[in-house]
């Protein structure tokens, strides 16, 4: 058993996304990584359990089948993670968070990680010059200061199968520990029998793609910010979209020129011409049968929109044409799948879905920096890759938000492994799956600015409603200015008549006598006529206008 293996033969000290707290003999021959709380006023139980934070469980991996495309069991250090190095870890309550339980889950902040904290992401040209400076300062400082908490292991695991090396681990800054993270997760697996296996990639070319990008943005974004000192710092973006070059961040303002009679080198007026790059030579590691341990090797290089295929940036109808894609995956989960929106917006896929050699969208942004950013292992080195994926995370949010899909959208099974919807993510601690990062940035307390606008303006979406509500209200807007007109038009004509007739206040009637007629008949003294059929007269009125 590698960990008995582990423990017997470790002989220096070693430090702890291996936190460095679960990396000593004993975390690792016990299998725990369950530390102390770190307070002056902790019990020092694990993961702060007097304190009600969490607990030490036994890990229970997902053992659903993955694709056959990896024929193997037993020969890489990243296969059940994280098992082959701890059995045991930290399960924070409520809103704790971290590997042992002293941070606060994301969005949440307080003592008791009660209260509730949005960030939000911008355009990195919205930043203002201050806090501009306040990002370019928390990359810099994190690539120049060693990480208290994080350690990587710098032993190849294949040298534990085959002759028992003992592992070891190296202090490297807190920017090379994430930019080793990438290097890790899509690293080539050395075999036992001395070949290499390079169609492994717990991060990529499936649908674990955006899950794992969203929760490494998310690590990073905290990380960084403990370099700065403000509560509502957030990674940028940087919208790509329709650009022919990198005139805008390719600056030093920004993340630094590249003046093209420099081959790749960055301008000496940034301080990321300083920077050396860690993880980059994948096939010399190979060769060599080791792995990357973090030593410096080289300066970053761009040279952006020197390849042909790739001199431009992916359109604003691609990004259109892939938010089409109502599915999130599709068969066989891996590069080759059709109609795929990860695999689409990863760039596998034309931006309509048809699975290509060519890259596309992700992947063409990668590619068009010709530089440290276009190969994965080494890509994180570049800090271009921040804002680049977080514009990535907000076109995953946006179709999150369009399709609203049930959690059954991933595959639990049969999908490359690493990527089946309960498998843990590769190398995270705490543990994860894509299924908890398959969910909206409100509940990881985060927002895209530009997508706060269109959430509240769903409406704007409902183009024949709109139309049809502005043809109702127009119609009855209308009838009421004809209704007040012909009422006023009435009222007019009525003043207007009265002026000509008299107004009846009173009606008093007058007797004015008998009929004449009847008079006459009745005054003749001769005639005599029947009482009976006489009829009395009746008196006559007049009506009276006073
Ligand atoms: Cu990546």
């Amino acid at each position: 058993m590698f960990r008995v293996l582990f423990f017997s033969l470790f002989l220096g000290t070693c430090y702890g996304q291996f936190p460095r707290a679960c990396t000593d003999d004993l975390s690792l021959s016990t299998g725990r990584c369950c530390p102390l709380w770190p307070t002056a006023d902790g019990t020092g139980s694990s993961c702060g359990e007097a304190l009600g934070r969490g607990t030490c469980r036994q890990i229970q991996p997902d053992d659903s089948p993955h694709s056959p495309s990896y024929p193997y069991v037993g020969v890489d250090d990243r296969e059940r993670w994280p098992t082959v190095y701890w059995n045991w870890t930290c399960e924070c309550r409520d809103n704790f968070y971290g590997f042992d339980c002293s941070e606060c889950k994301y969005g949440y902040v307080g003592p008791n990680c009660t209260e509730r904290k949005v960030l939000i992401r911008r355009n990195i040209f919205d930043l203002s010059w201050w806090e501009r400076r306040q990002f370019l300062r928390a990359l810099d400082e994190s690539k120049t200061t060693v990480s208290e908490r994080w350690v990587i292991p710098v032993t190849p695991y294949v040298d534990f199968l085959t002759n028992g090396t003992k592992p070891a681990f190296a202090n490297v800054t807190t920017y090379n520990v994430l930019a080793w993270m990438h290097y890790y997760v899509s690293r080539n697996v050395l075999l036992p029998d001395g070949g290499v296996f390079e169609s492994v990639d717990f991060a990529h070319e499936g649908p674990v793609f955006l899950p794992w990008h969203r929760l490494f943005l998310l690590l990073w974004e905290r990380e960084l910010a403990r370099f700065v000192d403000d509560e509502n710092f957030a990674i940028p973006y940087w919208d790509w979209r329709g650009l022919d070059g990198c005139d805008d961040v390719c600056t030093d303002d920004f993340l630094g020129a590249t003046p093209q009679n420099i081959s790749g080198l960055l301008s000496n007026e940034t301080v990321f011409s300083d920077w050396q790059v860690i993880c980059t030579r994948d096939d010399e590691y190979d060769a060599l049968r080791t792995v990357c341990d973090g030593s410096p090797e080289g300066p970053l290089l761009r040279n952006p929109g020197t390849v042909p295929d790739y001199s431009s940036l992916p359109t604003w109808q691609d990004v259109r044409d892939v938010l089409e894609l109502d599915q999130y995956e599709t068969p066989p989960y891996d590069r080759s799948a059709n109609f795929s929106f990860v695999n689409t917006l990863e760039g596998f896929a034309s931006p309509d879905g048809i699975a290509s050699v060519r890259s596309y969208l992700h992947n063409a942004v990668h590619r068009f920096m010709n530089g440290t950013l276009s190969s994965v292992g080494s890509s994180a080195n570049d800090p271009i890759f921040i804002i680049h994926h977080a514009y990535v995370d907000s076109i995953y949010e946006v179709w999150l938000r369009k399709f609203r899909p049930n959690v059954s959208a991933l595959i639990a099974e049969n999908a490359p492994i690493g990527h089946n919807r309960g498998s843990y993510m590769v190398p995270f601690i705490p543990l994860h799956t894509p299924e908890d990062f398959f969910t909206l940035t409100t509940d990881f307390g985060y927002e895209y600015d530009y997508l706060i606008v269109i959430d509240v303006a769903w409406w704007e979406d409902l183009g024949f409603l709109k139309f049809y509500g502005m043809l109702v209200g127009g119609m009855m807007i209308a009838g009421m200015l004809l209704v007040v007109t012909v009422a006023t038009t009435r009222r007019f004509c009525c003043q207007a008549r009265q002026i000509y007739r008299p107004k009846i206040r009173r009606i008093v009637r007058v007797p004015v006598g008998p009929d004449p007629a009847e008079t006459e008949s009745s005054g003749g003294e001769t005639e005599t006529t029947p009482l009976i059929n006489k009829q009395e007269p009746q008196p006559r009125y007049a009506v009276v206008y006073l």
